[in-house]
């Protein structure tokens, strides 16, 4: 804590005196180009100062005029530093060096750490939450993840969130890393964007693999108050064998790090929404021609005892496997001709699970809730 304070001291020293260093990009001056740096071009979008003689976005250490703004909560942070491309205002051009330079590093201009710990007692709490498109898909086959910004009811723009970045991780055994797109929600026109993949093409040192990084921001203005902003669409291809012991997998998209700031550069304290997965699978031993069935249906859900099946029709099916999120079969059964089976639940612990059947030739799949 006390070299924290004596590097602060140091750094406010450094912004009093000319002739201080920057990197482009590295917008926070915390020693690394990523993108958490949109953030300070969007608390500090509009301000004006001296330009940068001789200003490049090369990523080496450029003099500059200090300015007389600093970041509201984090001052050892100047408006010279989020000047990026070196002109004499912060606007949209200054996001061009944080992907040019991107995870490239830097110990030159004196960084320091980027906290805050100045939370907004009286806002709202902004809830995150990641969707899907879909339950279940299969190998080879494309799906969805939607990743939005919620306030149970619309909010005064002022108690809103200026922007978010985060970090988010996956298996990357999963799907096919070469194809995982980011796709930034550009109709939400007040939001500036930063997105980062593995295989960004812009990039030098970049997340690896099953890592992503996204940030979105205001210009200025809390970008974030309505009931539902969607910030980025994610999508993924599953890999074409997904099979190790099991035919399923579960995938989902996990938070690493999650920074909400508002226009006052204070720490918004999110709730965070992510409970869906999506099952993966692989279809093994198709069934040929079974008779045509039209439906199929599995209650009680959630189920306690025992679950029910049902069809439309006296049928043959060829197993009913119940799988763990973890991809373990935890029961399975071969169910005689007849049109409703019955599967005992006893031993199996309350949770998420996913019912398996083979109908008309094509995998037939049910998300249950065991609660006992
Ligand atoms: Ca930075
Ligand atoms: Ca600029």
């Amino acid at each position: 804590m006390r070299r924290f304070l004596f590097v602060i001291i140091m750094a406010l020293l450094a912004n009093a005196m000319q002739g201080q260093v920057m990197y482009p990009g590295d917008t926070n001056n915390d020693g690394v180009a990523n993108y958490l740096d949109l953030l300070p071009i969007g608390i500090a979008f509009g301000i004006e100062g001296e330009p940068r003689p001789g200003a490049s976005e090369g990523w080496f250490a450029q003099p500059f005029f200090p300015w007389d703004y600093n970041l509201p909560t984090t001052p050892w942070v100047n408006g010279g530093y989020i000047n990026a491309n070196g002109d004499a205002i912060i606007d949209t051009l200054d996001l061009d060096a944080i992907i040019a330079n991107y995870d490239l590093l830097q110990d030159t201009a004196m960084p320091i750490p980027w906290l805050h710990n100045l939370p907004c007692f009286t806002c709202p709490q902004p809830e995150f939450l990641i969707t899907y498109d879909k339950d279940s898909v299969k190998v080879n086959e494309p799906f969805q993840a939607f990743i939005s910004v919620r306030y149970p009811g619309p909010v005064p723009v002022e108690q809103g969130a200026l922007g978010v970045a985060m970090e988010l991780s996956y298996d990357p055994e999963l799907v096919v890393e070469e194809a995982v797109e980011i796709t930034p929600n550009t109709d939400e026109a007040a939001l500036m964007f930063v997105t980062a993949t593995s295989i960004d093409a812009f990039g030098y040192r970049l997340p690896a693999p099953g890592r992503m990084q996204i940030s979105a921001a205001g210009r200025g203005q809390n970008a974030f108050f309505k009931d539902s902003t969607l910030v980025a669409t994610v999508s993924f291809i599953v890999i074409d064998d997904i099979q190790r012991d099991t035919v399923f997998r579960s995938f989902k998209l996990n938070v690493e790090s999650l920074l909400f700031l508002n226009v006052f550069e204070e720490l918004l304290n999110p709730i965070l929404l992510n409970p869906d997965s999506v099952v993966l699978y692989q279809p093994l031993d198709p069934v040929s021609e079974a008779p045509v069935l039209e439906m199929l249906e599995a209650f009680p859900n959630p189920a306690g005892k025992w679950l029910r099946v049902r069809a439309d029709r006296v049928t043959d099916l060829p197993y009913l496997r119940l799988w763990n999120v973890r991809g373990v079969m935890v029961r399975e059964i071969e169910p005689a001709t007849s049109r409703e089976w019955t599967i005992p639940l006893e031993g199996i612990p309350n949770g998420a699970y996913w019912l398996e059947t083979y109908l008309n030739g094509m995998p037939w799949i049910d998300k249950i809730l065991v609660q006992n």
